[in-house]
């Protein structure tokens, strides 16, 4: 549905209807320390239905499953893929709702601050907002309107502070308050109500709590069960009601959990024990809207995934991909079914693997040259996600349009090395 509808009409009527929720991507924070927890997740059908190309009506898809409480099908924006995670703009950052992913930029030296909202490889407009040295952030949408906002942390201070963004503006900005500086954070949506909301957790202390927000208000502030520095978490959607779930992993056991989460109450189910040492992504891979586990060795090269059905897993063995090779989650065909792009920074050599559950096509990249750093999302809007490459060194930047016949690559503008894009 073209931006210029108003945003508040659909939210109204279909705040309750249903939500999107997903989690993906290394790609929602500059702050290396958290490398592990660098996933996103929340999204709401509200927004969804302010989304796409601009000639995209609401429509209704069916669900592969049974949405307990809610009558089927969901009023899901038909937009140009079929999954609400990659529609989210509380996933992949669309400042201005037009259905065409836009890109965020920090300046790690200064804290300056700066979006470009992309049509394709062209950047529409540029903004600079305000500084916020010292910090880090998430995206999200806290607001359900369709447009991405974001919430920072001063790594100084602990003060948590909410932009909610209109375009290349910030429409509200508001302080959330303090919590202990450093504190890991990243956002969810417990309540399913369409409004980001935010997960918090000591991991020295292993103190967690729930934020259910709306807009730059918490609504309700929770202290949650703890779990012990051992363990690291993911957040994800596992029942699938669309209340974002969370996927913990015991790094010195390997034991696994989930909680599901109903606003503030989470209950937890274990899962197989698996994975004591290995790294782990998430991404819906046979789009059925159930969170499935990618698990990877990076010593041994080793490739798992865990198709999630029921809160228990599905153990496939994936082909091994040697030391040196990093792996993004996305749609690179616009089917619905998240993807794996593999990418070593040092060869510069690339693959895409297109996933249909644990069925693998391979298709090789051209070789995008060393050093290049990539950030991934569908910056024209047409239903498959792009990738943006980087030259950390000279600051050039690239974008190829995805196509698995004809991907074509052009330059976009410069931007010195010490910007970190999202
Ligand atoms: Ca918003
Ligand atoms: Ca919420
Ligand atoms: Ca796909
Ligand atoms: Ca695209």
């Amino acid at each position: 549905m073209p931006s210029k509808t108003p945003a508040k009409s659909n939210t109204d009527t279909l705040t309750t209807d249903n939500t999107g929720i997903y989690t993906a991507l290394s790609k929602n924070e500059f702050d290396t320390s958290y490398a592990d927890t660098r996933n996103l997740s929340g999204s709401s059908a509200s927004s969804l239905l302010e989304r796409g190309n601009g000639d995209i009506t609401t429509g209704q898809i069916d669900l592969p499953f049974d949405l307990p409480g809610r009558a089927l099908p969901l009023p899901i924006n038909n937009g140009p893929n079929p999954s609400p995670y990659i529609n989210s703009p509380a996933i992949f950052a669309d400042f201005n709702g037009d259905g065409k992913d836009d890109k965020f930029w920090y300046n790690n030296q200064t804290g300056e601050t700066k979006v470009w909202l992309m049509d394709g490889s062209n950047i529409a407009a540029e903004g600079n907002l305000t500084t916020m040295a010292g910090s880090n952030f998430k995206i999200g949408d806290f607001n359900a309107d369709g447009k991405t906002d974001v919430v920072w942390q001063n790594l100084e201070t602990g003060e948590m502070t909410m932009w909610l963004m209109d375009g290349t503006n910030i429409s509200s900005q508001a302080s959330l308050g303090t919590v202990t500086p450093g504190l890991d954070y990243n956002v969810a949506d417990f309540n399913g109500d369409g409004k980001t909301d935010i997960f918090l957790r000591n991991q020295t202390t292993g103190e967690n709590s729930a934020w259910l927000m709306d807009g730059t208000t918490i609504t309700s502030a929770e202290a949650l069960a703890t779990k012990d520095s051992s363990w690291t978490y993911t957040i994800g959607e596992f029942n699938p009601n669309f209340n974002t779930d969370i996927f913990w992993h015991n790094t010195a056991t390997g034991e696994n959990a989930i909680w599901l989460m109903d606003g503030t109450i989470a209950n937890e189910t274990a899962l197989d024990t698996f994975g004591a040492g290995w790294d782990y992504k998430m991404g819906d891979f046979n789009g059925d809207f159930v969170t499935d586990v990618l698990w990877r060795n990076s010593a041994t090269g080793e490739n798992v995934l865990w198709q999630m059905s029921g809160s228990q897993p599905t153990a496939i063995n994936l082909d091994t991909v040697g030391a040196g090779w990093q792996s993004d989650i996305g749609d690179f065909n616009g089917d619905g079914k998240m993807d794996i792009l593999w990418h070593n920074q040092a060869t510069g050599e690339g693959n895409v693997w297109l996933m249909d559950g644990g069925n693998v096509s391979k298709n090789e990249l051209p070789n995008s040259g060393p050093y290049m750093e990539k950030t991934i999302a569908d910056y024209d809007g047409d239903g498959d996600t792009d990738i943006l490459w980087r030259n950390s060194a000279t600051g050039d930047n690239f974008v190829t349009l995805a196509d698995t016949k004809n991907p074509t690559t052009v330059p976009v503008a410069t931007l010195s090395p010490e910007w970190s894009s999202f």
